[in-house]
């Protein structure tokens, strides 16, 4: 390796059945670095055209996909591993110019944690046995078949690696859409795929716009499973079509996840780690801990800490910027609302930051004395926004926790672990962080209620493109 990472400037080219080939449409996409708001690169708009190509080549290496011995699809998993590692600079970089991730983010988060999913499911693939015997049964867990992946921007690699390593390991064959804002990296890692000997027309990428390209394939009746993180909007769409077509569907939607410090936890720890988890990828995260919930005796004190933490975090330095114009709008348009509704800036606020020229940034923003039934207390605002509501006793706090139509992740501050982990089995929601937690790649990653159907990540993640066939003896 020599020298200075490089950003992968896109290729005018989609890649079906092995092959790179421009997009039907001849139509571009521009990619802009959302630090500076210069392009930095262009794909194709791919449209009904080329999904119908792609899904029809990922069917046509179905077969022989599906029957290829797991350790030897563990095999191609595992050197698409080391090339994801090899390249490591390379894939940060990307990333972090088309997400504006701040490099240090971009190369531990957006590209070591990718890497090691990545890792996981080459594993997987090679130890998970196939097949069980339940009395005079053999079940045999095969591959659903030809998957669509639609992802989102926020985790360009992660959002892509979750689908695909376990659509791979399980022996199905993929279609990718990934985002408009952040296809570089998916044209990386389908080169990186190639590279790695996966058999062609096993993974396939069209990039494209979400309404055109991201709808066709969707709906497309070749297709045996959708698999889409996103929007709740789109994926209550995706979710109708799937259900109306008897299709699989797995769906990895909003959050709004409740920070609980009980009484006689760490409130320091607890606010100052919230505080972080909330800022990390500017927001942009649909686990994050948006709502911190404290007790009334320690609410001011919380405040207090939660405005010096957000101190901390100058935009442009700790803090990148959003995805795009419209989703900077977007929380400020939040912002204003909460402090229309009543609620009180303690740091940040919708104006611009000062001193900064360029990007999409906002003020990472705090907001005191927040009711629960408030708009920025119950819809996903995907920006660097933290509230804090206070609650009276448990059961109060418990009720304000599961009271939003989410129910994605969490989080429980307590003196003693026993006492956190009674309060989490409580909670509506598909995953908690214990005094701080620590994450775990292997770990089943999902929603409870409107934040969606279905589990990502590990042996669970795995099990989701795998259908049960019985034979009895
Ligand atoms: O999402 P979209 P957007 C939430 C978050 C954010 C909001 C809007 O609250 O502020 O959604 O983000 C593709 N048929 N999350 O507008 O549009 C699109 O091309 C098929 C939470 O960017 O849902 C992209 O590939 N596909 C979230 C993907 O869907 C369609 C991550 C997601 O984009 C489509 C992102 C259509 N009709 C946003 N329309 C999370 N759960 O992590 C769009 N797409």
């Amino acid at each position: 390796m020599d020298g200075a990472p490089s950003v992968h400037q896109g290729r005018d080219e989609v890649f079906i059945g092995g092959r790179w080939r421009p997009a039907v449409s001849g139509q571009r996409i521009d990619v802009v670095d959302p630090a500076t708001e210069l392009v930095i690169g262009q794909v194709p708009a791919g449209g009904p055209q080329d999904v119908d190509e792609a899904v029809a080549a990922a069917r046509a290496a179905l077969p022989a996909w599906a029957a290829t011995p797991p350790e030897r699809r563990a095999a191609v998993l595992s050197a698409a591993r080391d090339l994801m590692a090899a390249r490591r600079e390379d894939v940060a970089a990307t990333v972090g110019a088309e997400l504006g991730a701040p490099p240090p983010f971009a190369a531990a988060v957006h590209t070591d944690l990718p890497t090691a999913v990545m890792g996981s499911y080459a594993a997987l693939a090679a130890d998970r046995p196939f097949e069980e015997r339940i009395g005079n049964s053999r079940v045999l867990h095969e591959p659903v078949g030809v998957v669509g992946a639609i992802t989102p921007w926020n985790y360009p690699l992660h959002q892509i690696v979750a689908k695909v390593a376990p659509a791979l390991a399980a022996g199905c064959t993929v279609v990718l859409k990934p985002a408009e804002d952040t296809p570089l990296v998916a044209q990386l890692f389908a080169g990186i795929l190639d590279e790695a000997g996966l058999p062609a027309g096993v993974f396939n990428l069209v990039t494209g716009l979400g309404p055109v390209a991201g709808q066709a394939l969707a709906e497309h009746p070749g297709v045996d499973l959708v698999s889409f993180t996103g929007s709740t909007a789109v994926g209550r769409q995706i979710g109708a079509a799937a259900g109306g077509a008897v299709k699989r569907v797995a769906l990895e939607l909003g959050g709004k996840s409740a920070n609980v410090i009980l009484p006689g936890a760490d409130l320091a720890k607890a606010v100052n780690v919230g505080v972080a988890n909330v800022f990390a990828n500017s927001g942009q995260t649909c686990s994050a801990w948006t709502r911190m919930l404290v007790d009334d005796a320690r609410y001011d004190e919380a405040v207090e800490l939660a405005t010096a933490a957000a101190a901390k975090y100058r935009p442009g330095d700790r803090i990148g910027p959003l995805v795009n114009a419209k989703q900077r709008e977007r929380v400020r348009g939040y912002i204003r609302s909460g402090i229309e509704e009543g609620a009180r800036v303690a740091a940040g606020g919708p104006e611009e930051p000062e001193g900064i020229p360029t990007g999409y940034y906002v003020r990472p923003t705090v907001f005191a004395d927040v009711r629960p039934e408030m708009t920025i207390a119950q819809e996903e605002i995907f920006g660097p926004v933290v509230v804090l509501i206070r609650y009276r006793d448990e059961e109060d706090a418990l009720r304000i926790a599961n009271g939003t139509v989410y129910g994605l992740a969490g989080a429980v501050w307590a003196a003693d672990e026993d006492t956190a982990v009674a309060f989490a089995r409580r909670m509506d929601t598909g995953q908690v962080d214990i005094n701080g937690g620590r994450f775990n790649p292997l770990a089943p990653f999902g929603g409870y209620k409107q934040s969606g159907v279905g589990r990502e990540l590990g042996p669970h993640g795995l099990s989701e493109y795998l259908q049960t066939k019985s034979l009895q003896f």
